[in-house]
């Protein structure tokens, strides 16, 4: 049988149908009736949850069931659903186990255990946490009689999304913005209801809906009255709320005054008026995010004050209706001089923030990014994390694959975010995980209000994020905010039964390469701590590992030819290992004691110097990186063991990007591997770098290899290409020729070539005159991560043809033809005998 093809945007709610293979009386539940409680205006998050409870009976059971407002009415089993206080009208009580659950917010109650099965919140969006608990048993194939209470973790489970006024999106790869176009909120806003609808399924309750590189024009009265008030009535329903990114300027640019003084009485007057337009359109609005004093936004220092007088100053007109200011911790110098030994960013927020921890107002909130820098492939938890006490925070995430492939490599985070909510930051000697301090009730602080943010990309492609996989991200930090103890690999096999469907085989294959392809991304991008050594003056997406040094965004390594690693120690650097409590710090302040995997992100050490593992930092690099790209290379074929097991449309789309994945790993590894070697000067053990015995590369000087309209020309970022250059077509059209010397035998050929944004280029790939196969240059119109315009190790490409029959003597031809300023260019073919990765 053929699986419908499925675009995604029903994501983990497609509710498919249970096969009858699986399907046994205790996970059918044969419901009859549903019976919603209270009386409700359909706009209520209780009347959504018998909705999706009827059309789950339908899609995954193929089953009718009735929605009926009382109990007389019921008939047959029956699904009651509805907040405590109506239950409790109808004269019914509730068994004690419930009421840890349904006495906190947000909490919720199952019980499946008689034939009137119960559906009971603390509040009514609580009833469409519970209704998509019950709908998610029932697609996986897991339901049973059961009583089952969840409660969340905290009460801030929020989304970021960096979306632009003119539909784009800050860091975006996944299409325009669901929000904006053209400096105002979209017509048809159907897709933000999908997108809250999501959100409900997995807890989260707010969405702070433009970038923080905020554009005050969201204040005005139109874009307030006729498009935030649109978007926060279609995801009411749903249990969201809606938030605003503010701009620290907003009283100059927009207010027309001629100061953003926070202590100016007219600022102060402007926020006062703004508050009240926007709270006459969103009565219930979440509050503010403010980002100020960052990457050249201003804020209250370019004024003088301090960040506690600009956050409450936002505060205080949020009071009365109860809104909350998330203040961004991510202030920072980024003009910082490396010359100086003891300038570290990762001290920043510490210093910017502990000394003012008396200071801030109730309902202001630090919204912390998971490590001191920003989202790299590995960090140790902020300190902040650990040093505000009276002070409420809550941490950031980053679902966006900003650093991390850009939704263009498959790469599940959860686990590596799981390890930074499991860290132990022994405040006063005590246990203090970090999830337990973003915890009302547990932990060190005990806050109040604290918990989670993080920023998200979806866009208007029907896979939100760009890549089918990269929702198990969007999945998973739900998840995680709810309950941050949960397994990683719990939740991504969830993810997993809810988006393909039950088959244990699917769940086994998806399972695996996701949980490998973070520690693949670690092993190819940057390893023991160093960060994610992609371009960060350009793209964050490709290999540039000189780019970390030599500027002020601090993002640095001090690499030269000796050794490598950010001296963070109290003792001979920059202090930072002492912003932990004193047991942390201990470790981190000592190289013997520092874990491997964060060696280089505390301890400046030779290349020579042997880690724990008993392998030398060099080698543990080059090592890494073959390994971490050879994992890579097995994703297409354990995705290609699907194929009739997943729709088609579905199976291609992850297919396409894996094959592509597993194309740039190899560029990030050989790119990675030649700078280190050229630096270090010290060899590979193995001999692997620089040395492929199956490539021809085409730039080099050989009798080999003939260009015909082709000339060598030099890529931007020399690791990138073999000997640092690749061939272009001097004017219209031009090919390479090469005459093989191999083995009569099958291979695989791969073709390096640059995709770049400035064109799009025509190849084709010739054996002995005959085609082997075409493609075209043309990537940008089919992943969506940011693109260059440069032959470097963004553009750098791989593609292959398969199982081809090759005899010493045949001539292998490409011809390419430049498309707009993209000059077809190719930097190696390798002619790869069965199982070979070079
Ligand atoms: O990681 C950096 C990003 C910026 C972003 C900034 C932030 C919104 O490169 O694009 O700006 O972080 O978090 O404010």
């Amino acid at each position: 049988m053929t699986l419908p093809n499925e675009d995604g945007v029903a994501a983990w709610l497609r509710y498919g149908e249970l096969p009858a293979s699986v399907r046994t009386a205790a996970n059918s539940a044969a419901v009859d009736t549903i019976v919603v409680l209270g009386d409700h205006n359909g706009k209520s998050p209780v009347t959504v949850a018998g909705q999706e409870l009827t059309d789950g009976f339908r899609n995954i059971l193929g089953r009718t069931v009735t929605i009926v407002n009382n109990l007389s009415a019921a008939s047959g089993t029956t699904i009651i659903i509805g907040t405590l206080s109506d239950y409790k009208a109808t004269g019914q009580a509730v068994n004690n186990d419930a009421s840890p659950f349904l006495s906190h917010e947000d909490g919720y109650w199952l019980d499946t255990t008689s034939d009137k099965h119960l559906v009971l919140g603390s509040n009514e969006r609580a009833v469409l946490y519970g209704a998509f608990d019950y709908l998610s048993r029932l697609a996986q194939g897991t339901f049973s009689a059961f009583t089952f209470g969840s409660r969340p973790s905290a009460p801030i489970r929020w989304i970021n999304q960096w979306d632009n006024m003119d539909g784009s999106i800050e860091r975006g790869y996944g299409g325009k913005s669901l929000f904006f176009t053209d400096g105002r909120i979209v017509d048809n806003l159907e897709r933000v209801r999908q997108y809250a609808r999501l959100m409900a399924s997995i807890g989260l309750n707010g969405i702070v809906i433009n970038n923080v590189n905020a554009n005050a024009s969201l204040l005005g009265e139109d874009n307030l009255n006729n498009g935030v008030r649109r978007i926060a009535d279609i995801m009411r329903p749903y249990g969201v709320r809606t938030g605003l990114a503010l701009n620290f300027d907003a009283p100059r640019t927009l207010g027309g005054l001629e100061t953003s003084d926070p202590l100016d009485a007219g600022v102060v007057k402007f926020w006062e008026d703004v508050t009240k337009r926007v709270y006459a359109a969103v009565p219930d609005l979440i509050g503010y995010t403010i980002k100020a004093n960052s990457e050249g936004q201003p804020g209250p220092l370019s004024y003088g004050r301090t960040l506690a007088e600009g956050a409450n100053m936002l505060a205080k007109p949020l009071e009365p209706y109860g809104g909350l200011v998330l203040y961004r911790a991510f202030v920072y110098d980024h003009h910082l001089s490396e010359a100086d030994p003891k300038n570290d960013r990762a001290n920043a927020a510490v210093d910017f923030f502990t000394h003012l921890d008396e200071q801030f107002a109730e309902n202001v909130v630090v919204q912390i990014k998971f490590g001191p820098i920003d989202f790299q492939v590995r960090e140790p938890p902020s300190p902040l994390l650990a040093r505000l006490k009276k002070t409420r925070a809550a941490i950031e995430f980053m679902v966006a694959q900003e650093y991390m492939g850009q939704q263009s490599h498959a790469v599940y985070l959860a686990p590596e975010w799981q390890e930074i909510l499991a860290f132990d930051m022994r405040v006063n000697g005590q246990q203090s995980l970090v999830r337990d301090i973003l915890t009302t009730d547990k932990g060190p602080f005990t806050w109040s209000t604290t918990g989670y943010t993080a920023v998200v990309n979806v866009g208007n492609d029907s896979t939100w994020l760009g890549h089918h996989l990269a929702m198990a991200n969007l999945y998973a930090y739900g998840r995680l905010a709810w309950r941050p103890s949960d397994d990683a690999k719990d939740i991504l096999e969830d993810w997993i039964r809810l988006t393909f469907g039950v088959d244990p085989t699917v769940v086994s294959a998806i399972s695996s390469l996701l949980m490998d392809s973070w520690p693949a991304y670690e092993g190819h991008s940057g390893n023991l701590g160093v960060q994610t050594l992609c371009d960060i003056l350009y793209t964050h997406y490709g290999p540039s590992p000189a780019s970390q040094d030599g500027n002020g965004w601090g993002q640095w390594t001090r690499a030269d030819s000796q050794g490598i690693g950010m001296d963070r120690s109290v003792a001979t650097g920059t202090g930072n290992a002492g912003q932990y409590h004193p047991e942390v710090a201990t470790v981190w302040e000592d190289i013997s004691k520092t874990p491997d995997n964060l060696l280089l992100w505390f301890h400046h050490v030779p290349y020579t110097h042997v880690l724990k593992s008993g392998k030398t930092v060099i080698q543990h690099f080059y090592d890494a990186h073959y390994e971490g790209a050879a994992t890579v290379q097995t994703f297409p074929q354990r995705w290609a063991s699907l194929k009739g097991k997943v729709d088609d449309a579905r199976f291609e789309h992850i297919a396409f990007k894996l094959a592509y994945q597993a194309g740039h790993a190899i560029v990030w590894r050989d790119s990675v591997c030649r700078f280190y070697q050229t630096m270090s000067g010290i060899e590979d053990d193995q001999k692997r770098v620089n040395n492929h015995k199956w490539r021809i590369p085409l730039a080099a000087p050989s009798p080999n290899v003939v260009l015909v309209g082709y000339e060598p020309v030099a890529v931007r970022l020399p690791e990138a290409a073999s000997d640092g250059k690749a061939v272009q077509t001097t004017g219209e059209t031009g090919s390479v020729k090469t005459t093989l010397d191999v083995e009569d035998g099958t291979y695989d050929l791969a073709v390096n070539y640059f995709d770049t944004l400035v064109g799009r280029a025509k190849y084709e790939l010739l054996l002995n005159d005959k085609s082997v196969g075409k493609w075209e240059g043309n990537l940008q119109d089919r992943l969506g991560h940011d693109f260059s315009e440069y032959l470097d190790g963004h553009s750098a490409t791989r593609i292959y043809f398969r199982g081809v029959v090759l005899k010493k003597g045949d001539v292998l031809t490409i011809v390419g033809r430049a498309g707009g300023k993209e000059k077809a260019p190719l930097d190696y073919i390798s002619v790869l005998p069965e199982g070979e990765v070079d």
